[in-house]
């Protein structure tokens, strides 16, 4: 079983993550985390704290020459900002303040909820004196170390040909004009990758920045919905058997756990859920010779899994973003801890993180796609692994193999 946990405060000294469970031998490269970071970090309306982050992943364990040991894996992520929190975030109890202290404290002393946040709930629950206990934790920021740890993750899905990819199909209620079933996996990549917004069509990616530009004037934030697309699935990873091996309920519960993720949606299960069966499910036929799959699909309303299972075709999963809910002018809530009216406190904040998110959300599917290809052809050693998804690989091939060559049959339109 793959593991993870992160630690770590939005302006503390640094973020930490621990991934346990790789096999031993896979090559990592860093500078591909670094480069996921990177990515994470960009973005058209994020906050001016991107200016002061530069997120570099350091690998304290785990790893040895460039190749994982098998043994547990720890990161860090700096936040360069802590610089500016030295007392508000001490560890140590602060004894005998200087005048600087006390400033820095009662500046980012934090005395109103903010609706949408986690604030309300968490300092209730944790019976917290101090609101920023929650804030500081609940913050976005922490996506850094699951960023890493997907960075990682992604390079043995990638080992095993399986390729990923996240853009941005709607911001506000501008949404690209693409159609993606009609793309190729690297005409997808290569587009969302050339784009400032992640974004396929370079004329709604212009709309979307006016629709930021817009929101940041007035104050106001903006959500939106991200896609997610993983290629080279063999078929079967996941489980129909038990409701907590079914990948799509994995899946959903992994990107439902990225900070402002409101709905998630398979393929297409929204539109379907309107329709007839006989328009929502996706034909079958016979695949030509040599293809690794002896089934092909007509359609993919699907998203590649049935029965929380991988069915070989395109996984495709959306998750849609609300507004981030620190506003500018701040909604009407409550002080703390007198609960008299007030306005809703405001920290420096970004005004639309959705391309943010898609970086994010595809380090979580990473994860859950490397821990569900583990459990199926899982071995201590990279190379055990490879040899239980070959011979898997053999065997679908031989599937096909068996049937007469006359049984392939046109896809229909
Ligand atoms: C966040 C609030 C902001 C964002 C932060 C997430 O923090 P700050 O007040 O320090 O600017 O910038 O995101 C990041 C720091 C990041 O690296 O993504 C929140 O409340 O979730």
């Amino acid at each position: 079983m793959l593991r993870f946990l992160t630690s770590g405060e939005s302006h503390g000294k640094t973020l930490i993550a621990f991934l346990e469970g790789l096999p031993a031998g896979l090559p990592v490269s860093i500078s591909a985390i670094n480069e996921e970071l990177a990515r994470r970090q960009m973005g058209y309306g994020r906050s001016n704290r991107q200016k002061i982050e530069k997120d570099q992943a350091k690998i304290l364990s785990g790893i040895r020459h460039g190749t994982t040991t098998g043994a547990p894996i720890a990161l860090l992520v700096e936040n360069r900002d802590f610089s500016n929190w030295e007392y508000v975030m001490s560890v140590e109890k602060l004894n005998g303040l200087d005048e600087k202290a006390v400033e820095q404290l009662e500046k980012k002393s934090i005395k109103q909820f903010r609706p949408g946040h986690a604030d309300l709930a968490g300092t209730v629950k944790f019976r917290h004196k101090d609101i920023r206990d929650v804030l500081e934790r609940s913050s976005a920021r922490e996506t850094a170390s699951r960023v890493s740890i997907g960075a990682i993750c992604e390079q043995l899905l990638n080992y095993f040909q399986v390729r990923t990819l996240a853009h941005v199909i709607q911001i506000n209620d501008v949404r690209a004009s693409v159609d993606t079933k009609a793309l190729s996996f690297d005409e997808i990549d290569t587009r969302a990758r050339k784009s400032e917004l992640f974004c396929l069509d370079d004329a709604s990616a212009e709309a979307m920045k006016g629709r930021i530009s817009d929101a940041w004037q007035s104050g106001d934030t903006l959500g939106g919905i991200v896609e997610v697309i993983a290629e080279g699935l063999p078929i079967g990873l996941g489980s129909y058997t038990q409701w907590d091996r079914k990948l799509d309920g994995r899946i959903a519960q992994a990107l439902m756990s990225v900070q402002a993720i409101k709905a998630v949606e398979f393929g297409d299960g929204i539109a379907c859920s309107a329709g007839p069966g006989s328009k929502a499910h996706d034909p079958l036929y016979v695949g030509a010779q040599g293809a690794d799959l002896p089934f092909q699909r007509v359609t993919n309303h699907a998203g590649g899994l049935e029965g929380g299972m991988t069915n070989g075709e395109r996984l495709v999963v959306r998750a849609y973003m609300k507004p981030i809910p620190t506003l500018r002018d701040g909604l009407d809530s409550l002080s703390f801890p007198d609960f008299q009216p007030a306005r809703a406190h405001y920290e420096r904040s970004d005004v639309c993180a959705v391309p943010a998110a898609s970086v994010v959300c595809r380090a979580m599917v990473c994860i859950i796609l490397t821990d569900a290809l583990l459990d199926k052809f899982g071995g201590d050693s990279i190379y055990d692994v490879k040899a239980n998804f070959d011979q898997y690989k053999e065997y679908c091939r031989e599937l096909r193999k068996a049937l007469a060559p006359e049984a392939t049959r046109q896809k229909k339109d």
